[in-house]
């Protein structure tokens, strides 16, 4: 496994020098906040952020995330053109030896939270969502809940800016059912995925946060049932998923072991990340460790090992916590201790299947 880190770029609070220091740190899963969806990366611009990293001694291990513009999500007939863009964005990528690229497949709402800074009982802060609030919304004022909350911090898919192309958007999206959606998914990936194969860059499609339909609007990667038909749209390794535990967990249907185990060859990126249930789909974002929340963070991590999962990992949000000010789910403190929980995990599993091989312990 390959651990890394998100990390926002020039304007994220969090220097890369304190990435660096964090044990076993393998590199950086990057993007470039100032490309909009459709843009065509530039190689000069990939090898800018690439440099910045490896400056710290970090490598960039895949990019999180290059944005689906609406045009392809919604199927209108200008799609080809922002597919030709997205092609020669996967091919300068792998010209600059970037071969992940997490993307989701969500109209209009990436994810969403009903509450940014939830103060747990010890004082820390976490992201909680629940779905009373939800129905009590109009999904426009979704974007006012959470830029009223964020302290200032810009949220990717959350930019004021983006209101007021929202009733614009709602109508690109009007008629596009549950099935129209997975059709514009598969003529996208039935385009995409051979170039991928040619110059291997794989693909790891983010699932649903919460993973249920909101706002009536059509969602396509809830449940196993969602992320297996996407696989079978074409059978390659390059169309794979990324695996977070935090998303698609936060349905108690959703059983991540077997997820794991049915996913086996096709995880491409794995974010790790507890939640608590708290009731009728609510749930907060809690600190990694199992105790702390209600995913069994020592199962999923076995089945990974299991399954030979092989890719990049990182540390999901973390809370907020002493007194670090920071995006919120994006702090270093919550995430670097996260990730020293999973690397502990990791460790014992490995070593137990070792022992458990009757060969030695390393
Ligand atoms: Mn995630």
């Amino acid at each position: 496994m390959q651990w890394g880190f998100r990390w926002y770029g020039e304007g994220d609070t969090i220097p890369l020098t304190n990435i660096r220091q964090i044990p076993g740190m393998h590199g950086i899963v990057g993007t470039l906040l100032n490309k909009m969806p459709g843009d065509v990366w530039e190689i000069s611009e990939i090898n800018a952020l690439k440099a910045s990293i490896e400056k710290e001694h970090l490598s960039l291990l895949g990019i999180e995330s290059v944005a689906i513009h609406d045009a392809i999500k919604a199927g209108t007939e200008e799609r080809d053109h922002y597919i030709d863009h997205y092609i020669q964005t996967i091919r300068n990528l792998a010209a600059c030896d970037v071969h992940m690229i997490c993307y989701s497949f969500k109209p209009i709402f990436g994810w969403a939270k009903t509450n940014l800074f939830y103060q747990n009982e010890d004082g820390s802060f976490s992201l909680l969502y629940d779905q009373a609030v939800v129905d009590d919304m109009e999904p426009s004022e979704m974007y006012t809940l959470i830029h009223s909350q964020s302290k200032g911090f810009k949220l990717p898919g959350w930019e004021e800016e983006r209101l007021k192309k929202f009733h614009r958007l709602m109508a690109t999206y009007e008629g596009v059912t549950q099935e129209i959606l997975f059709d514009n998914l598969s003529y996208f990936l039935k385009r995409i995925i051979p170039v991928c194969e040619e110059v291997d860059v794989k693909m790891a499609i983010h699932p649903d946060d919460p993973p249920w339909e909101i706002f009536g609007l059509p969602r396509i990667t809830k449940n196993l049932e969602d992320l297996k038909k996407i696989m079978d749209i074409v059978d390659s390794p390059y169309n794979g998923v990324t695996l977070c535990t935090g998303s698609l967990g936060a349905d108690p249907e959703n059983d991540m072991v077997e997820i794991v185990h049915a996913l086996k060859g096709r995880i491409n990126f794995v974010h790790f990340r507890n939640v608590l249930f708290m009731g009728e789909r609510k749930f907060k974002e809690s600190a990694h460790l199992s105790t702390e929340g209600s995913l069994d963070m020592y199962a999923i991590m076995k089945a990974l090992v299991e399954v030979g999962f092989d890719g990049v990992i990182r540390p999901d949000h973390g809370r907020t916590i002493w007194g670090e000010v920071a995006m919120p789910g994006y702090g270093l403190y919550d995430r670097a201790i996260g990730i020293s929980y999973l690397q502990g995990l990791h460790e014992a599993v490995l070593k137990e299947q070792m022992q458990s091989k009757g060969g030695k312990s390393v």
